[in-house]
């Protein structure tokens, strides 16, 4: 049986986050996936599934979505229990009773199961607090990112948008460059933490935006993210360099 189920759509750099690590500590993890569209007709539960007949029938699991999905999904009394917030990526312990949620939380689970002697989560209690501090000043960044890339995939995006996840880009990628000085290799010590996961699959995410030329030509806008290595060469070489670490490069390769 594996240490963590995590229940998502795929591919996902926020599963990235627990995959990275989880091959950083050694951590068994099961995944239970589908594409994007196909996660309406699946029931979302620990044991998640496709839908059956049967399954559709049973109104007393249509939810309605909020953040992401258009459609009603299949949620379980069972997975809104473990899940309040009902959102995916949605990690189980073993027994499914207990859920973790939020991608940099399902991380840190990877982590406390790994090995310590991993350092990924820092050795002591201040190292592991300034990488707790990376991971939330990164999910401030990451609630703008996403309005912003799901406002793109909409074909819903307005200049208020964009100039909002423009700042918020900004001050991120400025942060982070500051960090990486020239005697700093990684964010919060001399080697892979919780802190740069989080950073790369964050980046990953956020330069999807340039996909979605078209709808950001419509507002007369460039992508976010087409000057960025001149921006914050730091921060770019960083990320170039973990895509390259073979823990991460299965998943980030393709950025
Ligand atoms: N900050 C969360 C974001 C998760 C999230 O917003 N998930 C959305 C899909 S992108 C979801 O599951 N929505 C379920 C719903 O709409 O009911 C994380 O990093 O895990």
């Amino acid at each position: 049986m594996s240490q963590l189920r995590i229940f998502s759509y795929m591919p996902s750099a926020r599963v990235y986050k627990a995959t990275i690590a989880a091959r950083l500590c050694g951590v068994d993890i099961e995944i239970r996936s589908a594409s994007s569209p196909d996660l309406k007709d699946w029931l979302w539960d620990f044991d998640a599934r496709p839908l059956t007949e049967e399954d559709k029938k049973n109104k007393a699991n249509a939810r309605i979505s909020h953040t992401g999905f258009k459609s009603v999904l299949y949620k379980t009394d069972g997975f809104l229990t473990a899940h309040p917030f009902g959102i995916v990526p949605a990690a189980f312990g073993p027994d499914g009773k207990v859920g973790i949620f939020e991608s940099n939380s399902i991380m840190r689970a990877v982590a406390r199961l790994g090995c310590r002697e991993s350092g990924i989560y820092g050795n002591d209690p201040y190292t592991a607090s300034r990488i707790d501090s990376y991971l939330d000043a990164s999910l401030v960044f990451a609630r703008d990112s996403q309005i912003y890339l799901l406002a793109l995939g909409n074909k819903v995006v307005t200049r208020e948008i964009y100039n909002s996840a423009s700042q918020a880009f900004g001050v991120y990628m400025s942060a982070i460059d500051s960090a990486l000085t020239s005697d700093a290799a990684f964010l919060v010590s001399d080697q892979v933490t919780l802190a740069d996961i989080c950073f790369a699959c964050e980046y990953a995410m956020f330069s999807r935006e340039a996909k979605r030329g078209e709808s950001l030509s419509g507002i007369g806008v460039q992508p976010i993210t087409s000057e960025t290595a001149a921006r914050f060469p730091r921060a770019i070489g960083h990320f170039e360099q973990l895509c390259q670490h073979k823990a991460f490069s299965p998943d980030l390769r393709g950025f």
